[in-house]
């Protein structure tokens, strides 16, 4: 039978958002490769896009809902599932109030429609949403601040015109692998690379510079690079007058400060900082923000202290400059997808992703108990934060309802399953806000598995049986029309999207090059309205991060080290670990420092601890990396025995509702050698 290509796109929430080529045989999804003509994903898919194709067909896939009974799965139909879900909506309700049905979700899949779930939620008239991020928000905010929104330069500016690529707390070879050949592009005419992270990353042999700053401590580092600028009369002058306000407040800060004193704080070398604060001034710099570095107490700062350095040293609206986090250019008309005006204020609340645990278990001492708990694209018994007061709050709610494909450790504690279908077998657009301003369209490639359905139709499932099932609609044409029609002035319709697979409408070279800013006063921020308004501090300043040996010494001797749970390899976050060969247990990689103080070779199992929790793993000794810093990949499935966010603290960050699970001391204690 001959193979059918069907333009597609990857659901997983990643930088580079690729266009995929879906190979069909005989109605099955065969392979998938990345779309030569795109011009970011250049023919090319990490390992996470092939594996794809194993998760579609994976035998442990969920292909019947399910319902626990004593304890036990058992499947059961569509109608059974939506009539008794309904039916314990419509109790809790009756008994406590709509607030008492929750939502819990996150970017299991980027698909534009996955956000007609909220819609089902607003029509219920009330809910209890959980808002906020536990991946990036403090950084957003951060930018909003003080750009107004996160901004992208092309990427074809920096191959062609940065001399200095900044690598700052980003893994680009693991989690952004198509800015790589851009990257290239660049160092073959002779552009320098300065990576700045604790850890070895894949990119460190081919630095010019290496910089190892104390985890949570860059603000520091920020602040040593603006003094030298200071020092030498390196500043922007234009810049910080014409295009910016707040400058003089800004340095009068700096007054305070010097490299050397930013230089022992984040335990890196002045000489070096000075080196790289000339380079920021003498050469077109690009500064790629990676998302570890804001997943600290003090994150949201972190990131403020860094945009001011890029912004002093004249590298924003220049070619070859800027400032990397997100690219936030997305113009969709969520409210006529999500139909918030359709919920009652006095019905509704918001507890936080990263705190829910404990906002449910205050609640539950209350007339408006959690009592029904929806979770659809997210893991977050997996990915939030201090597992254990997560599964305690979970366990208190009635009933909890999981839409997902696996069984995961999010799953296996619900009391209903209902299984959804992939991107594969569904018609979408494809979008991201980190980098790829493209969107995709996504054609359906193979029809449903199994008894699987789209989210949206599971929701329409259930409206049917709450009765406004006609409000909330089942036309996936007309909900893409209406979330586009903005983008109809750049002469990107549906139709053209679905003919040509990807287009865009943020084709600018060069982000802010008009020097008109998104914020109030239409000017670079030093010191944010926005903010003051927000009751945050409106200008950035260095705090410490609040696991940290300057910070709290008695902690820090009890618990001496950093525990870096970066993003793994070969899984985006927890979606992999069933499909790809993973070792017996997570690798705990130490440096020689540490190997030699705790007594540890190659191979030894250790429990990494802390008062929250442990987890045990096998130690790998990697030269080089910051000398009292941990680092264990995340992902990994607590119901296979490695809860790794049993460690993590819920704690929040400065600005924004973000998570801070980087900011995390912890110990090691032999269990045996290897
Ligand atoms: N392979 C793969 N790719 C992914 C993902 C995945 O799970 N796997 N996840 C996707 C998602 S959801 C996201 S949010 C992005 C994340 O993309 P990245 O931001 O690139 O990834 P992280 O693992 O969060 O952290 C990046 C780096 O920050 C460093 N870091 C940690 N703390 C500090 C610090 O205090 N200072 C400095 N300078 N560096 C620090 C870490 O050592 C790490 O190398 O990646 C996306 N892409
Ligand atoms: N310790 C530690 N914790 C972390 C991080 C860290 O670096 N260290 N990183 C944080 C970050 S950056 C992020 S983004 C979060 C991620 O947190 P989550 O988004 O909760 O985690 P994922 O593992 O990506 O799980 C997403 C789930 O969505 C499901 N899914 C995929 N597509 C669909 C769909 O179309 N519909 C439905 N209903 N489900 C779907 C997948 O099967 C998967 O189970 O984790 C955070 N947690
Ligand atoms: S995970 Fe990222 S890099 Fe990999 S295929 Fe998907 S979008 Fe591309
Ligand atoms: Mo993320």
């Amino acid at each position: 039978m001959a193979v059918e290509k069907i333009r597609t796109a990857c659901p997983l929430d990643c930088w580079d958002c690729c266009s995929m080529i879906a190979h069909v045989e005989d109605g099955k999804l065969i392979k998938v490769e990345g779309d030569p003509d795109h011009p970011f994903t250049q023919g090319k898919l990490c390992i996470k896009g092939h594996k794809l194709v194993d998760r579609v067909n994976h035998p442990e896939r969920v292909l019947e809902p399910m319902k626990k009974v004593d304890g036990h799965w058992q499947t059961i139909s569509w109608e059974q599932a939506f009539r008794e879900i309904a039916d314990k909506m419509r109790v809790a309700r009756a008994q406590h109030g709509p607030k008492s049905i929750m939502y819990h979700y996150d970017y299991g899949s980027s698909a534009l429609l996955k956000g007609l779930s909220l819609r089902f939620f607003n029509l219920l008239g009330g809910f209890t949403e959980t808002i906020g991020s536990i991946c990036w928000e403090a950084g957003l905010q951060a930018h909003k601040y003080d750009f107004g929104h996160g901004k992208a330069h092309r990427p074809e500016d920096l191959a062609a015109h940065t001399e200095t690529w900044v690598v700052w707390g980003r893994n680009v070879s693991v989690t952004n692998m198509h800015m790589m050949p851009f990257l290239k592009q660049a160092r073959k005419r002779g552009a320098q690379l300065v990576i700045i992270d604790p850890l070895q990353t894949d990119l460190t042999p081919q630095a010019a510079l290496h910089l190892q700053p104390r985890p949570g401590t860059d603000g520091a580092l920020a602040i040593g690079l603006a003094c030298h600028l200071r020092e030498k009369g390196l500043v922007d002058e234009t810049f910080v007058r014409e295009h910016a306000v707040g400058y003089d407040e800004f340095s009068k800060y700096l007054d305070d400060w010097s490299v050397e004193r930013a230089a022992e704080i984040c335990e890196v070398s002045a000489d070096d900082i000075r080196w790289l604060a000339e380079r920021f001034a003498q050469t077109p710099t690009t500064t790629l923000l990676g998302l570890g570095m804001q997943r600290y107490a003090n994150g949201g700062q972190t990131i403020r202290l860094i945009n001011a350095l890029v912004a002093m040293s004249g590298n924003i609206g220049r070619s070859g400059g800027g400032v990397h986090y997100s690219n936030q250019v997305h113009r969709f008309d969520w409210d006529a997808l999500q139909m918030p005006h359709a919920r009652q204020e006095e019905h509704y609340r918001a507890f936080t992703k990263v705190t829910q645990a404990d906002e449910i278990l205050a609640a539950q001492e209350t007339n408006e108990p959690i009592q029904v708990l929806f979770v659809s694209s997210a893991n977050p018994v997996g990915q939030v934060p201090d597992t254990n007061k997560i599964l305690r709050a979970y366990d208190s709610v009635d009933c909890v309802v999981v839409i997902d494909m696996f069984l995961h450790d999010t799953g296996v504690v619900g009391d209903y399953f209902l299984p959804c279908t992939t991107v594969f077998e569904e018609e979408d657009v494809m979008y991201s806000s980190l980098w790829n301003p493209y969107l995709s369209y996504v054609n359906r490639a193979i029809e449903p598995m199994g008894q699987a359905k789209a989210d949206w139709e599971i929701f329409h499932g259930l409206a049917q049986e709450l009765g406004f099932a006609e409000t909330f609609g089942h036309d996936v044409h007309r909900w893409l029309d209406e979330a586009l029609h903005r983008y109809e002035e750049s002469g990107i319709t549906r139709e053209r999207l679905q003919k040509e697979s990807f287009l865009t409408h943020h084709q600018e070279p060069v982000a802010w090059a008009d020097f008109k800013f998104a914020t109030p006063s239409g000017k670079y921020e030093f010191v944010s309205s926005v903010a003051l308004a927000d009751g945050k501090p409106p200008m950035a300043t260095y705090e410490e991060p609040v696991e940290s040996p300057r910070r709290n010494r008695e902690l820090a001797e009890k618990y001496p080290y950093h525990l870096l749970t970066i993003h793994p390899r070969r899984s985006l976050n927890s979606q992999h670990y069933n499909i790809v060969s993973m070792p017996e247990r997570p690798i705990v990689e130490i440096s020689e420092q540490i190997a030699a103080r705790a007594g540890l070779a190659d191979g030894d199992l250790v429990r990494v601890y802390n008062d929250r929790g442990d987890v045990q793993g096998n130690i790998k000794i990697t030269a080089g990396q910051h000398r009292r810093t941990v680092k264990i990949e995340q992902g990994w499935w607590g119901s296979k025995g490695h809860a790794l966010n049993t460690l993590t603290s819920n704690r929040l960050t400065d600005i924004g509702i973000s998570s801070t699970q980087y900011d995390c001391l912890v110990n090691l204690e032999k269990v045996s050698s290897s």
